[in-house]
């Protein structure tokens, strides 16, 4: 299979032009998204459903997140990932193959209706997990679109996949929410080095490959301006595979905690990684376990 989107391969940096569609279904009066959502997710790569998420469904989630951060003996181990100065929870993977309420969320019939209909396919959980920013010492996220890193290190073909991260407290603009260059996920930024081995056992504490260079999120960003995706608990930010962010770190005593589902077109399951040695391993990237949810 041709590669569409070589990246980490060359010295300098590229911008190759998206060549596969944002919005894959056609406007129809049984659309889950009104117009306006779906206009905004195709021009902007994002779009934030407000109140998604009852209260009382959220205090649920944010409770069951508080148990499995007090539990880690109950998860495999390497589905934990810590930040590397204060050994604080950063990351839980594949949450909804370890808790039954974290399997509900990722089947949500809203939530994977949405997928479905934007991606004009049956989907399948691609990765889950939770994001712990705890208040005080919860580290950034640096700039980067997972479609690189799923395409050059999973073997993903083609950007038919998106992001929604359920937001379990406040977002607020303090508090290191999620920032996205609007009209980035048109454009593919090639990222210069080439994939160590087993670099997701660094990547998913501080990324340092599959990383673009300065001068290209500059330029997107003078063109485009950044959004910071701010909100409160029970709302869900949808976001494109391919969609340019990042978050600060949280040196306010809020919490930011979010669920995260991907969900991947099943016609755009992964293949041999484009651009590592070895497949990253399925608490990471499903690739065994693919069945469509609803
Ligand atoms: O490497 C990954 O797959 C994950 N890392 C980041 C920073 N974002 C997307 C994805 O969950
Ligand atoms: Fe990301």
């Amino acid at each position: 299979m041709p590669d569409l989107y070589p990246s980490r391969c060359d010295e300098v940096p590229r911008v190759i032009e998206r060549s596969d569609p944002v919005v894959y279904s056609s406007l129809t009066s049984s659309a889950p998204l009104t117009a306006g959502q779906i206009h905004q997710y195709s021009q902007d790569g994002y779009v934030v459903l407000r109140g998604l998420f009852s209260p009382s469904a959220i205090k649920g989630l944010r409770a069951e997140a508080v148990k499995l951060l007090d539990n880690p003996a109950s998860l495999d181990k390497e589905t934990l990932v810590t930040e590397s100065g204060s050994g604080r929870v950063r990351s839980i993977f594949m949450v909804h193959r370890q808790s039954a309420a974290m399997a509900r969320l990722a089947g949500n019939e809203w939530l994977t209706s949405i997928a479905r209909f934007l991606l004009a396919d049956d989907v399948y959980v691609h990765q889950s997990r939770l994001n712990y920013k705890p208040g005080f010492v919860g580290k950034e996220f640096y700039w980067h679109s997972d479609f690189e890193t799923w395409h050059v290190e999973d073997g993903m073909p083609r950007m038919r996949a998106l992001s929604m991260s359920i937001l379990l407290e406040p977002n607020t603009p303090f508090n290191g929410p999620l920032m996205i260059i609007p009209g980035s996920h048109r454009s593919f930024i090639t990222c210069v080095g080439r994939t160590p081995e087993n670099h997701y056992l660094t990547s998913l504490k501080k990324q340092e490959y599959g990383t673009p260079d300065q001068d290209s999120i500059a330029q997107l960003a003078a063109q485009n301006g950044i959004a910071a995706l701010t909100g409160n608990a029970g709302d869900v930010i949808i976001f494109d595979c391919n969609a340019m962010h990042g978050s600060n770190s949280n040196i306010t005593p809020f919490p930011r905690a979010n669920a995260f589902i991907v969900y991947n077109a099943i016609s755009n399951r992964l293949q041999s990684p484009f651009g590592a040695q070895t497949p990253r391993p399925e608490f990471i990237a499903t690739r065994e376990l693919v069945y469509a949810v609803n």
